[in-house]
């Protein structure tokens, strides 16, 4: 069994029990109802395009560990622990730090670096980066690539290395920036594809400061293996491919994406060898007319996989698709089950 179970619920469904046991909610959107019912769940304002539940209200990922989890604030940090898990986000207002984003990003890093160090969780497993005009500025000015600069200032990989990272748009011009995170008392193991530079080595002419994540991290010795995946795109080697062309974009980040877990399970065989049921995607699209595309693309490519579709910005302007999740998810009875009693 492995010690986290993620899946995706109508909002409506998500009831009041998720503060017992959810170690994390993450929502879309305005969405007011799930606000309501679980005040702990992080609202991301990404408009929700679709999802694989085809309902027409909102929808939540529910990230849920074994044992009790346990809540808390500390300053600006919301968390939530579980046995082996912890789970914590922090929104910072630009404002604050003259909308530097540099700056920013190195005061949300510093924070939850000294925190997950202080208290007891401290290998991080993934990062999630969300902040509005993602590609704004020009040059080594450019938004996301300040991030890169302040996150590398608080931020250096550990002995076993990066975790996985996602960095992308909101749609809306400026917001507030996000960070969520997932850490664990015991080590991942971060997974590089073949089919791309690590991202830590990419070359200056995108940005000064290279990335530090890793494409992927495995978990296996939580229980069966789980495979977080990283923000993937239309990226060989270090370069952006198919320009203006999304199915193309598509296809290759589908390729990269069963690239990686190919890479995952010559360690791990026990990872399910293709994306199904047990696998559950966030993908991020710039043009929200182009809606339809993805939609069937992934009902085609991977019909039993789980996913949300968000209007967001990559963080290259050409890039006109995203994708990360989590594969290897438990389907154990119950999480298929609606947590509330009736259907
Ligand atoms: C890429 O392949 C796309 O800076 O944390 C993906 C995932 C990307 C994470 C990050 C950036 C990040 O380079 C961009």
């Amino acid at each position: 069994m492995s010690l986290l179970s993620i899946s995706l619920r109508t909002s409506g469904r998500a009831d009041a029990d998720l503060r017992d046991h959810a170690l994390g909610v993450v929502g879309f959107d305005a969405d007011a109802e799930i606000a309501d019912r679980c005040s702990d769940a992080a609202v991301l304002p990404f408009p929700l395009l679709a999802s694989s539940l085809r309902a027409s209200g909102p929808v939540c990922e529910v990230w849920r560990a074994s044992g009790s989890v346990e809540r808390g604030r500390h300053g600006a940090i919301r968390y939530t622990r579980s046995e082996a898990f912890l789970w914590g986000r922090l929104v910072l207002d630009e404002t604050e730090f003259a909308d530097d984003m540099a700056n920013v990003a190195q005061a949300a890093y510093a924070c939850m670096r000294d925190f997950v160090a202080e208290c007891g969780y401290p290998h991080l497993l993934r990062v999630w980066n969300y902040f509005g005009a993602i590609t704004q500025g020009e040059g080594d000015d450019e938004r996301y690539k300040q991030f890169c600069v302040g996150r590398a200032r608080s931020f250096l990989p550990s002995a076993e290395g990066f975790p996985a990272a996602t960095a992308i748009g909101f749609p809306a011009p400026r917001q507030r920036f996000h960070l969520l995170w997932l850490a664990g008392k015991r080590p991942g193991m971060p997974i590089e594809n073949p089919r791309q530079i690590s991202a830590y080595h990419y070359p200056p002419q995108y940005g000064p400061q290279s990335p530090g994540f890793a494409r992927a991290t495995l978990l296996c010795d939580h229980g069966a293996p789980m495979l977080l995946i990283s923000g993937t795109a239309a990226v060989v080697g270090h370069a952006s491919c198919h320009q203006g062309d999304l199915q193309a974009q598509l296809d290759e980040t589908a390729r990269n994406l069963e690239t990686l877990l190919e890479t995952a399970r010559v360690t791990a065989p026990g990872l399910p060898p293709r994306f199904g049921a047990g696998s559950l995607f966030r993908v991020y699209l710039r043009d929200p007319t182009m809606r339809a595309v993805v939609e069937q693309f992934l009902s085609a490519r991977w019909p039993e996989v789980q996913w949300t579709l968000l209007h967001a910005e990559v963080c290259r302007s050409e890039l006109l698709v995203e994708m990360d999740g989590v594969h290897g998810v438990e389907l154990a009875q119950g999480s298929l089950q609606p947590m509330s009693s009736g259907r």
